[in-house]
This record gives C-alpha cells, structure tokens and sequence, in this order.
C-alpha cells in the first residue's frame, strides 16, 4: 500500500546550486534514507542525544551525538573533536557503511570525489529548537567539503556568506535533501531557525541533521 511518506516525500531528485561549491541535491537521500534510520536508532542507543553546554555556559536546544573516529563536542572548555564520547567514556559508535556510502556518493556528485569523512555529527531538532548562525571551523583542514543529510520534518536553512552580517538567503531542507558544501563557501556563515511543529509519516515530531566531516 502507497503509504503518506510517499505522498509526501515524492519531490524529484534535483539539483540546485546555493553558492560557489556549494550545492542542494534534493531528494538524494530518499532512497538510501530508509537504511539510515535502524543505524540512526542504534547510535542513538550507543550514545545517547544530549543538550551540550556551549564555551558560554547555554545549553543548546539541539540535541546532539557523533559516529565515526571523531565527534564533535561543546562545552565550557570549547568546541572540539574527540575521539570519546564525554558522556560515557567510550569511543563514539563506528561509522555505518550506509552512512559512509551515502555521504561519498553525495560528495562525489556534487564534484568532491576524494570525499573521505571520518566525522559524524548528528543533530536531533524538535520543535522549538534552532541552531544559531555559525562558521563550521573546527576541522583541521577546510578544503575538504562537508556533506549534510536531512531527514524528518522540513526546516528552513539560512545561508549567508564569510562574515556574520552579510545577507542571509534561505532553502527549504525536507526529509531525504543533502547539502554538500566546500571549496570558497566551506566557511559560509549558516543557521537554522526555530523548527515549526509538525510530524513527519516516518519519523514523527522531530528533525534529524546529519553532517558528514574530514575532522582528523
Ligand atoms: C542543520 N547544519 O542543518 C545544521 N553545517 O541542522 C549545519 O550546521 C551545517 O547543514 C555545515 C554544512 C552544512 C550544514
Ligand atoms: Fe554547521
């Protein structure tokens, strides 16, 4: 039986550039999108989503958790990479081969063919959360590009340039969209406004981000 997820997530796969680099597959994880979801749940079992503390001592409205070598972490000694997971002092979970084929496959159709990511960095978003304009800089080395996956309810991503007050422009991200992200916008100022409620067929009340990173 034809079920609402796919009334609802049928937009065709397309292809749509958002700046120098940067560019918003729609729909690329659509098919792949149903393999991400078990892993997604054991990761979240193995390391469970947590609100982190910024430098600033705010907890985040983002819940968040990593897989992979490296994950990245906040709190009142800044932001960084760590192999561990603070919470329970074990490595965070390994990459999944769906995750890691799917975030190459990505790289490699948006012009990054040597994408090799060793990073993961899953943000959960319920309704009321946002993520603040920031530059993604915390990697050591910013020529590779970054590669993230939205799943779930739909948000608005704001997209400005390389300084804080330049103007924001904004896309629409849905359930199964990637953006992938590099060369002269990889330090691109971005943002996510607060998340409208609303329930997604497969997923229910909550968005799921998923950024894919050379950390290490
Ligand atoms: C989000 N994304 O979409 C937050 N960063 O929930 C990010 O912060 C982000 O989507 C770098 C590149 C792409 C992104
Ligand atoms: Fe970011």
């Amino acid at each position: 039986m034809k079920d609402l997820f796919d009334e609802i997530d049928t937009h065709q796969p397309e292809r749509q550039p958002i700046g120098e680099g940067a560019v918003l597959l729609r729909g690329y994880a659509l098919q792949l999108g149903k393999d991400l979801l078990p892993s997604l749940h054991d990761i979240g079992a193995a390391a469970p989503f947590r609100h982190m503390v910024t430098p600033g001592g705010f907890e985040m409205s983002v819940a968040m958790t990593n897989c992979g070598q490296a994950g990245w972490i906040t709190d009142r000694a800044g932001y960084r990479y760590d192999s561990h997971d603070p919470v329970s002092g074990k490595l965070w979970p390994p990459m999944p081969d769906a995750f890691l084929d799917l975030a190459t496959g990505a790289a490699r159709e948006a012009g990054y063919p040597e994408f090799s990511p060793d990073a993961c960095l899953i943000n959960r978003y319920e309704p009321g959360a946002r993520l603040s304009l920031h530059q993604d800089k915390n990697e050591r080395d910013f020529a590779n590009p970054i590669v993230s996956v939205s799943l779930g309810l739909p948000a608005t991503f704001q997209f400005g340039g390389l300084k804080r007050t330049d103007p924001v422009r904004k896309f629409a991200l849905r359930h199964g969209d990637v953006v992938v992200w590099g060369g002269p916008s990889r330090l691109c100022y971005h943002g996510v406004p607060t998340l409208k409620h609303g329930s997604h067929p497969q997923l229910g009340s909550v968005r799921f981000n998923l950024t894919f990173r050379k950390a290490l």
